[in-house]
């Protein structure tokens, strides 16, 4: 892409009204525009990392065995009757009435739907295990939405809902899931710690939430420092074997790591001090084990291998896609903007160009689009007509985690600037092996 042809309106100025730093930085490298309270537009920059993200989520939900499909945002409020959270949810959720006077909602999240379909077309434990998941925008009509995309009222979530024949099976679904989380979470480059939780309106006793690190998290947070350190990394994971699933979730539950609500401090104290931590957390993600919460409500029965009808055993499984991105750059940014880890950047990389309109400078910089491009790796171009200080000011904010340099003398001597925008070193090298190098970075992800 040329930046001269992009719609890239970046701010110059603070908006007065971002609190914390990645709404602050949404709002000056134009990504998101606020439309009314806690509803946004996605501009084509936040757009971009918005589906990045949402790859990232698909990929890991496939390679776990579940299935995605998709739901309407409007649901009729009958299903919620059945399940009796029609009246529970309260003003959180947008109730909205047609022309025929029918009753509607938009949904908050979709267990009675996801019920509704299950119910309708499966009947034998022959046809489990089975877990959907969608990925869809959900509306809650939060008292306060603040902070961006953080705490939103329409906001962008993964929500994915497993069926299963008994608890051992669904306790399965519900290990696959927090696996499959936590890989996520290590290709958007974060550190997401599963923590015991409470389960409020959605129901169960078994439940973790996932909570990024960060000063201004919501949550308040109690664990024991070794629990960041642990990492899935590449490890071959059979999401069919329950007992290696099984082992992967002990390992990164077993240490303490808890928020407020389910906080133990007689446990807690048992910590040795120098790993005592108290902190805040964004939360990312929660799962769910429910069992027959809304199979018994609803009806949802299958037929077991004795013959017998029972409601089948559920949990739901949710990601929140659009917070993630303030939770990203609440991890990963500096006084100069945004750092995008590599595994969700907009762009791979950025060229600028020092000398728009010199002859050497602009074929330099069109060879190297052409060259990353034939590697499959989509460049963001600065070719505008501005000042060197300019284009790395913008650079800089939109937080591409690379960037090439070229310029008449570094070019006089047959060499780019290759700079990496987290550690700020650069490397002169040549315009091949500049492609060669971010070509190289780039396939690990
Ligand atoms: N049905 C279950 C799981 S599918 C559910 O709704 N869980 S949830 O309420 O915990 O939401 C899942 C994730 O969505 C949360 O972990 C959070 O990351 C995100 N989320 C929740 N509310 C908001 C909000 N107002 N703005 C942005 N993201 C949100």
């Amino acid at each position: 892409m040329r930046l001269s042809r992009y719609f890239l309106p970046v701010l110059k100025e603070n908006p007065a009204e971002a609190q914390i730093v990645s709404h602050r930085y949404m709002l000056r490298a134009g990504m998101i525009k606020q439309q009314a309270a806690g509803i946004y537009s996605w501009l084509p920059l936040g757009y971009r990392v918005l589906k990045r993200i949402e790859d990232i989520v698909h990929q890991e939900q496939v390679r776990a065995g579940h299935i995605p499909l998709l739901m309407p945002t409007l649901q009729p409020a009958d299903l919620w009757r059945e399940s009796g959270r029609y009246d529970d949810y309260g003003q959180e959720m947008l109730r909205i009435t047609d022309r025929q006077k029918r009753e509607m909602l938009y949904g908050p999240t979709n267990e009675e739907m996801i019920t509704d379909i299950f119910r309708s077309h499966v009947n034998s434990y022959k046809d489990l295990p089975l877990t959907l998941y969608h990925i869809q925008w959900k509306f809650r009509d939060e008292m306060r939405p603040r902070f961006g995309v953080m705490r939103g009222r329409e906001f962008l979530m993964k929500d994915g809902y497993n069926f299963d024949i008994d608890r051992d099976a669904a306790l399965h679904a519900y290990n696959r899931h927090m696996v499959s989380y936590l890989r996520s979470y290590e290709r958007m480059g974060l550190t997401a710690i599963p923590m015991r939780a409470a389960s409020g309106p959605i129901g169960g006793d078994n439940t973790h939430e996932f909570l990024v690190l960060a000063q201004t998290g919501e949550s308040e947070v109690f664990y024991d420092d070794r629990v960041t350190a642990l990492k899935l990394g590449q490890r071959d994971i059979d999401y069919d074997d329950r007992t290696q699933v099984a082992k992967v979730c002990e390992e990164f539950t077993t240490l303490y790591a808890r928020t407020d609500e389910t906080h133990d401090a007689g446990v807690f104290d048992t910590i040795p001090e120098e790993h005592r931590k108290v902190g805040r957390g964004i939360e990312v993600g929660q799962i769910f084990y429910f069992g027959t919460k809304y199979s018994e409500s609803m009806g949802a029965l299958v037929v077991n291998d004795k013959g017998e009808r029972v409601p089948v055993e559920m949990g739901s499984h949710g990601i929140g896609v659009s917070r993630l991105l303030g939770a990203i750059i609440e991890a990963s940014h500096d006084e100069k903007g945004i750092i995008w880890p590599e595994g969700v950047t907009p762009f791979p990389v950025g060229i600028v160009n020092l000398k728009q309109g010199d002859s050497a400078c602009d074929a330099a910089c069109a060879g190297i689009y052409k060259a990353l491009a034939a590697k499959g790796l989509e460049a963001l171009y600065d070719d505008r007509d501005e000042r060197a200080g300019a284009k790395f000011a913008t650079m800089d904010l939109i937080g591409l985690p690379w960037r090439i340099t070229a310029g008449p003398r570094g070019l006089a001597n047959g060499v780019v600037e290759v700079t990496s925008r987290r550690t700020g070193e650069s490397e002169e090298m040549s315009v091949e092996a500049a492609v060669d190098r971010i070509a190289q970075i780039y396939a690990a992800h």
